[in-house]
């Protein structure tokens, strides 16, 4: 028999305090989203879908066509919602807020549309990452967004690939389901997903290693010379979601460390690093950043953010490569 998403959230929500009847309503907003990016993202080709719209999105990047098919979706599943009190977007250079009490407007959802979305025009995996935050009783609306990673009640993204994948956590274990399109519904594939002890895999821009700081060049030298136990290939596909799913599910490690174009990091704490720090910390593995080239790294999920767009240095992938790059960036 099978267990759809909605039904894995339904028997969660007895299991987790946070999850409520509201919230698996709210998770199907963004169900929803998906599948309506999905079904654009496999015939843009025929669609006229691919290519830039000709203006920049507030990252001052191209913002292609599906970047703003995917977040108009997500902003309109899920502004339709009562529960939601505001609504974080990459796309977007402010929240979008909505007009609703505290009792009701619960939940904000922060989110990156569209992740990898350079790639869509060579039929490469691209994702939709999400983490949601509980509205807090006192303060403006900023006071409960820049709250540290540790605090999200639900984290998970969706891989756009040969199939449809959707990956969550309420921090009970880490579950996947795939989207199967004869019933329109994601079902259950994996339960309790467990990242390796050790991969066999490091995931880099290999480009930017001139600008490192020189410990993250020193980790990769230990990797490469086999001191790590084993003999190490280099994957990387240069879409954030695609490198994530192929370390959850395979192990290794994953690096973005600060370059001299990038001191701060490049990807984004509150939709990038936060939910995917949390999947990998609930399937065994861990996830640091926030360091610079002058500053020491810590736990992703501890870190407070200053900003909605901030970005970090943002390493993650299994408990025995994470633990030598604690011992080599300690030194
Ligand atoms: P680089 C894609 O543009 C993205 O935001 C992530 O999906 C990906 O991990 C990263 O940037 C790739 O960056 O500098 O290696 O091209």
């Amino acid at each position: 028999m099978i267990t759809t998403f909605q039904q894995h959230i339904q028997e969660q929500q007895q299991e987790v305090s946070e999850a409520s009847g509201t919230f698996s309503y709210l998770l199907a907003g963004i169900t929803l989203a998906t599948k309506m990016i999905q079904a654009k993202i496999r015939l843009a080709a025929l669609d006229n879908a691919y290519g830039a719209i000709g203006q920049t999105n507030v990252q001052g990047e191209q913002q292609q066509k599906l970047d703003v098919y995917a977040n108009e979706a997500l902003l309109h599943c899920l502004g339709l919602k009562d529960s939601v009190a505001a609504l974080v977007s990459e796309e977007d250079e402010e929240p979008v807020t909505f007009d609703r009490s505290l009792e009701t407007g619960k939940y904000i959802i922060v989110f990156d549309p569209l992740d990898g979305s350079s790639n869509i025009d060579v039929n490469v995996n691209v994702g939709t990452i999400f983490s949601i935050l509980k509205r807090q009783p006192h303060g403006d609306l900023n006071a409960s967004i820049l709250r540290p990673g540790h605090t999200q009640v639900a984290a998970g993204y969706v891989v756009y690939g040969p199939s449809t994948v959707l990956v969550y956590t309420v921090g009970n274990g880490v579950h996947s389901f795939t989207l199967d399109n004869t019933i329109g519904a994601y079902v259950l594939t994996e339960e309790h997903m467990k990242m390796p002890d050790q991969g066999s895999y490091y995931s880099t821009n290999e480009a930017n290693a001139a600008t490192w700081p020189q410990a993250y060049r020193d980790y990769l030298e230990l990797l490469r010379s086999g001191g790590l136990g084993r003999e190490y290939s280099s994957r990387y596909i240069g879409s954030l979601v695609a490198d994530f799913h192929r370390t959850l599910l395979k192990g290794g490690v994953f690096l973005y460390p600060p370059t001299s174009k990038q001191p701060n990091g490049k990807l984004r704490l509150l939709y990038e690093a936060n939910p995917l720090a949390f999947i990998a910390e609930q399937a065994g593995g861990s996830a640091v950043g926030g360091g610079s080239v002058n500053k020491a790294c810590s736990r992703i999920l501890d870190i407070l953010p200053e900003g909605i767009h901030q970005r970090t240095p943002f390493m993650y992938g299994s408990k025995r490569e994470m633990e030598a790059l604690a011992e080599v960036l300690g030194k």
